[in-house]
């Protein structure tokens, strides 16, 4: 989603996947509240006395205002993000700016009442204002303009980014959408290497004014009291940020020996079909081979990987292509899956409003994310769908994000957010666990359930996908947390990239880079500014709900030939999480979904257990690692 500037919840609008934003509040403040809250805000620049209530006054009407601004901002960005020019991004960057300024005046407010005895609830909601903004700008209203303008131009220039080759006549240009799917489907490397070198340009302009939202942002995090901009996005996981950043070490350490056996086995056959000139036996595989512009899930190449005799169970891209489904016919697909479970149905508004393809006439962002404009009902997608696997899963997890948005709208402001933002990822996420064999068989997408014979075929179709991203979901975060601090300066920023992507994912750029590119800036998410360690906690968590729901609906079988289609009973408790919105700590909402208090890598270890066996197996007589 397109979060803004506001992490909360969902909604906001600056940078994320969850987007939209906030809706906005149904009441309005009354004056007396409003009066209260003035009042208290000014006796705490007077040192005077503040009360409980005053801290209550100032929370209603904080969250009105940031609701009211938070919609305008949405609606600003959605115009940003789906007609790319000069015009929509002066005026979403002014949204922006009214917005920021706005949260930091409101964050700095709440840091009054922190020396009160407060109930948990109250500063709950203080601690939460404080951390609302991804980007804290500086009070200086000049350094919050600079900075929603870099916004602004950094997420237009990304979605705007093509690569043009060949001269005159013969200039082609491709799209990331067209670039996207030739990187799934061509097995020619010297090709392969020409789009991901090429896609790669539109990111050196950006380093600039990546350097100065830095600089910018971190000024901001530290009027807030933060040390540094990394320490503020570590701290909103109900636990320090140190602790935050050592359990996402620990949950890597557990789920390690399966990704290290998944890429022994995929480059011995990736070294099989290129040879030992192109993927080094024994060395870090090159990234521009794994069926992904940036290597970070790599079913597309699932052909390359399996065993002669592992026929697929199914080809899920030929499934619909075959079926003549169109692109919101995807949609409607997935919308049925959460009404099986017992949710309403979509908004007309949504079918109306939403973006499904890819305007032919103009610059749009294509990166798929879901947003909730009013937190009403305007709830919406912005896709540029395609008629692929892929894009039918991420169909799924934006649809996880709309009905997360619907179920907790009428929270307060404040709560109106995934319980974390890991869970908010997780949610379509999981539901999409449950596209089996079963299920495609139950909405007359085939003909036949393949025999459990198939299953070692599925599991590592999922493994592609699923396994081979979590280093990179870990180590994009741990680049920014270390740009953020200062351990890595603008002179490293491309070195210490490289360092992360070949420590954590083994893999190695196809041709030398240097300090001139700015490769992280090639990713949606750092010129989109939407924070990552949340996808690589939906990772784990997806399994977790996947495992607590297929137990609600009295699945017996194996995780992953369980599906929850049409199980009311698992619906209900989804919903039951849901709806808690970011009211309690995310521990009491793992705790509703699963009976359990702590991310739990277990489940993601049992779904893939006859896989780990089949690649130990495969692995035995292979050197495996990339040191
Ligand atoms: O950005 C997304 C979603 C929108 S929140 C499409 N994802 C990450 C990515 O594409 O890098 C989903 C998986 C990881
Ligand atoms: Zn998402």
């Amino acid at each position: 989603m397109k979060k803004l500037a506001l992490a909360i919840a969902a909604t906001v609008v600056f940078a994320g996947c969850d987007s939209g934003e906030t809706g906005k509040e149904t009441t309005q403040p009354t004056n007396a509240a409003a009066q209260v809250s003035s009042e208290a805000a000014q006796g705490a620049q007077n040192g005077g006395d503040l009360t409980a209530a005053d801290a209550k006054a100032f929370l209603e009407e904080a969250q009105s205002r940031l609701a009211e601004m938070a919609e305008e901002l949405s609606h600003a960005s959605w115009l940003a993000s789906t007609y790319i020019n000069t015009d929509s991004q002066y005026v979403e960057s002014l949204a922006s700016e009214r917005f920021t300024s706005l949260a930091v005046e409101l964050a700095n407010e709440a840091a009054q009442f922190d020396d009160l005895q407060l109930d948990a609830e109250t500063r709950r909601q203080l601690t939460m204002l404080k951390q609302a903004l991804v980007l804290p700008a500086p009070k200086d209203p000049k350094l919050t303009a600079e900075l929603a303008q870099i916004q602004s131009k950094l997420q237009g220039m990304y979605g705007s980014g093509k690569y043009c080759t060949g001269e005159g006549d013969a200039e082609k240009c491709y799209s990331l959408t067209e670039m996207g799917r030739l990187m799934a489907e061509s097995r020619d490397p010297e090709q392969l290497k020409d789009l991901w070198v090429g896609w790669r340009k539109v990111s050196p302009p950006m380093k600039p004014l990546y350097e100065r939202q830095v600089e910018i942002a971190n000024a901001g995090a530290q009027e807030l009291g933060y040390d540094n901009l990394s320490v503020m996005w570590r701290s909103k996981y109900d636990m320090g940020a140190d602790d935050f950043a050592a359990d996402m070490d620990n949950q890597w350490n557990k789920v390690k020996p399966l990704y290290k056996a998944l890429h022994c086995h995929v480059r011995a056959k990736l070294n099989e079909r290129y040879g030992d000139d192109v993927v080094p036996p024994n060395g870090k595989i090159p990234a521009h081979l794994l069926g992904n512009m940036w290597a970070q899930e790599w079913g597309n190449v699932y052909d390359v990987v399996k065993d002669e005799d592992m026929e697929a169970p199914y080809d899920l891209d030929a499934l619909i292509q075959d079926s003549g489904m169109s692109e919101k016919d995807m949609v409607k697909v997935g919308e049925k899956f959460f009404t099986s479970l017992g949710f309403k149905p979509l908004p007309e508004t949504f079918w109306e409003r939403s973006q499904f393809t890819k305007p032919r006439d103009r610059d749009v962002v294509c990166h798929a994310s879901a947003w909730n404009l009013d937190s009403k009902d305007d709830i919406r997608i912005k896709m540029c769908i395609q008629k692929t696997a892929d894009d039918f899963i991420t169909v799924h997890h934006e649809l996880g994000h709309n009905f997360y948005q619907r179920i907790y709208k009428d929270q307060p402001f404040l709560y109106r957010e995934g319980a974390n933002d890991g869970f908010h990822e997780a949610v379509g996420d999981a539901i999409a666990l449950s596209i089996t064999p079963k299920y495609l068989k139950e909405i007359g997408l085939m003909d036949e359930v393949p025999g459990s014979d198939k299953d070692i075929g599925f599991l590592m179709r999922q493994a592609l996908d699923k396994i081979a991203f979590l280093p990179f979901g870990l180590m994009v975060d741990k680049w920014r947390w270390q740009v953020f601090d200062g351990e890595v300066q603008p002179g490293d920023y491309n070195k210490a990239w490289w360092k992360l992507r070949e420590d954590y994912q083994g893999i190695q750029a196809p041709v030398a880079r240097t300090e001139a590119d700015f490769d992280p800036g090639a990713k949606y998410h750092i010129p989109g500014n939407t924070p990552y360690a949340r996808y690589f906690l939906a990772r784990i968590q997806q399994f977790q709900f996947h495992r607590a729901l297929c137990e609600a609906a009295g699945e017996q079988g194996p995780l992953h030939r369980c599906s929850i289609y049409n199980n009311e009973a698992a619906g209900e408790k989804l919903r039951d999480m849901l709806a808690m919105g970011a009211s309690k700590p995310w521990p009491d909402a793992m705790e509703a979904i699963t009976g359990q208090r702590e991310l739990d890598a277990s489940a993601i270890i049992d779904y893939f257990q006859p896989l780990m066996a089949y690649l130990e197996e495969q692995n035995k007589d292979r050197q495996c690692g990339w040191e």
